[in-house]
């Protein structure tokens, strides 16, 4: 008995123009295509090549305070070690079939340490980074440099690097994962291997500062030592001091009558490799948007798919037909195409007169490598 993979060929959903009508010789030609496992482009072309990308992921938001609730669960009844290697705990989308995949491409995940407690150390190709929301404490060591996680701070981590966490402080503390994982599931490129079972004590120091950072971290200089370009950032942690000081000067530059904002009220900047002025990660592109209180951005499109994660204030998001009132720490999905707008207005619980921040991550440098990036800006609704 022959599998089929694909549904077998139903005459009445052929919907093509100028297609046959249905006789015993065509229903034996369809019979022959499934013996020999064929499919005529003519049924599928509508669902293989649309107009427009047309995801198979929806739009969707989860709550941090929720997420927190379950972490904090699992930091107390399950333990974290060699196999199973992280408490990480990721976002599925309804639409991707129960699988850990915020979109088609892109992983992410909160991760949660437990007072003292270290996550061993290993390495893969999903490239990868850190984001911190909230909380301090925890040092991610890579390549067997210690590096801080702070609020705000962004930490990117390419592929095959030795990587382990230790939490050096007496509480616990939750980030965000961001991987190209189902984007290499999709590919079949993954490699994966154990590292020692525990990192030295020179490595379980807590140093303010990275050694990267000391060597990459200065704005517009490189170490003369380290010529040419690197695939992904040498730079290991972009501080939220330098990120905020630069959205902070964008929209002050607008206050001025100077451009330099992605639309008004709206400051953006990405976080790039030194070694290129490119992204930092090859699969994956990272920034920070601010928009003013009370500004509204206008609907946008892109090929490929994006995870946000809010990182201060509150507001309004629209992804297509789904719209949803956000704060710090919830996480919404963009997948390709659908319109993105943001409002940016405080909520009863937002005491200040701060703006909205957005931390966003995308599959975008693979569809740029592809020459697919696409994007659409709507007029202002
Ligand atoms: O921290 O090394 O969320 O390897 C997924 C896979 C985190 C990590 C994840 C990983 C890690
Ligand atoms: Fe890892």
């Amino acid at each position: 008995m022959t599998q089929h993979l694909t549904s077998p060929i139903s005459l009445t959903t052929v919907d093509a123009p100028d297609q046959p009508s249905p006789t015993p010789a065509l229903e034996e030609l369809y019979r022959g295509f499934e013996r020999e496992l064929l499919v005529p482009l003519w049924t599928e072309i509508g669902d293989l090549m649309p107009a427009h990308p047309r995801s198979r992921a929806v739009p969707h938001v989860w709550r941090w305070q929720n997420l927190l609730g379950l972490a904090d669960r699992a930091g107390s009844l399950v333990p974290v070690g060699r196999g199973g290697e992280r408490r990480a705990i990721a976002l599925a989308n309804p639409a991707l079939g129960g699988r850990p995949f915020a979109t088609p491409t892109l992983w992410a995940a909160i991760q949660y340490l437990m007072p003292g407690e270290d996550a061993p150390e290993h390495r893969h190709t999903q490239h990868a980074f850190r984001f911190v929301v909230e909380g301090e404490g925890v040092w991610t060591v890579v390549g067997r440099d210690p590096v801080p996680m702070n609020r705000g701070d962004f930490l990117p981590q390419a592929g095959w690097n030795w990587h382990a966490h230790h939490n050096a402080a007496d509480r616990p503390m939750a980030w965000l994962d961001g991987l190209d994982i189902p984007f290499q599931y999709g590919t079949e490129s993954q490699f994966f291997e154990f590292g020692r079972d525990s990192i030295s004590d020179e490595e379980r120091t807590t140093p303010e500062r990275s050694r990267s950072q000391r060597l990459w971290g200065h704005p517009g200089l490189r170490p003369v030592s380290a010529p040419g370009t690197t695939s992904a950032t040498p730079l290991l942690n972009y501080r939220w001091v330098d990120t905020d000081a630069a959205l902070a000067d964008q929209l002050e530059l607008e206050d001025d009558g100077s451009a330099g904002t992605v639309e008004p009220g709206h400051a953006a900047v990405r976080y790039t490799n030194p070694t290129t002025g490119g992204d930092v990660l090859p699969t994956i592109r990272a920034e920070m948007h601010r928009v003013r209180r009370g500004v509204e951005t206008a609907p946008r499109r892109e090929a490929g798919s994006s995870v946000f994660q809010v990182f201060d204030g509150s507001g309004t998001v629209t992804v297509g037909d789904a719209s949803w009132r956000v704060e710090r720490g919830d996480l919404f999905v963009v997948p390709s195409w659908e319109p993105l707008s943001v409002r940016s207005e405080a909520g009863p619980s937002d005491s200040d007169s701060g703006a909205l921040d957005l931390f966003r991550f995308s599959d975008t440098p693979i569809l740029e490598a592809l020459r697919l990036d696409r994007t659409a800006v709507e007029a202002t609704r």
